[in-house]
């Protein structure tokens, strides 16, 4: 540590050296290059996610989950309904400290609109394990088109630290052929 001033006082007005230009360039061109990749992989690698955002409130979203819960709920695990909502339309999906509610049951290579929102604070949709991430908000809610084409059980777990709870907060889709 140096307790003199350095003999130099103007010290910082040096050239940048070649080799440390040339990796200033290095990065700018893989940063520029990763930007492009994200638009690339949105279409090409089953990447990023076309989801659409509204806002809403957790009043809102709560009353529409639980009118689906009403009408089509077919069973109960531990607790937990398990809805089968029909083809082509709306699902709901609530994340709250700590639990996805409810647990849904959806058919295979039929599309729904899943709706995706948190009446508390933000959490992580992660359906593995195909690893399909999202972010979930409260105050908005997350539309995404699904079509699911591997019959079998899913499981939601959140991944955005939110609490004491956080690694109980787990939940299910089960993806079943038509009966
Ligand atoms: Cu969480």
């Amino acid at each position: 540590m140096a307790i003199t001033p350095p003999s130099e006082r103007i010290w910082w007005k040096e050239p940048i050296a070649r080799v440390e230009l040339w990796w200033i360039l290095v990065a700018f061109l893989w940063g520029l290059f990763m930007f492009f990749m994200m638009i690339y992989w949105h279409g090409a690698g089953k990447q990023n996610l076309s989801s659409e955002a509204y806002r809403t409130t957790p009043e809102i979203f709560m009353a529409k989950t639980q009118a689906m819960v009403d009408q089509h709920t077919v069973r109960n695990e531990s607790g937990f309904a398990v809805v089968r909502p029909p083809p082509d339309s709306d699902v709901y999906l609530i994340a709250r400290l700590w639990q996805w509610w409810p647990s849904l049951e959806l058919e295979k290579d039929k599309s729904y609109r899943l709706h995706l929102a948190s009446m508390d604070w933000q959490h992580g949709f992660s359906l593995q394990p195909v690893n399909i991430n999202l972010s979930v908000h409260p105050g908005y809610e997350m539309v995404l088109t699904i079509t699911p084409d591997v019959a079998g059980e899913y499981t939601v777990v959140c991944n955005e630290f939110c609490g004491i709870g956080h690694h109980l907060m787990l939940g299910k889709i089960y993806v079943v052929d038509e009966t």
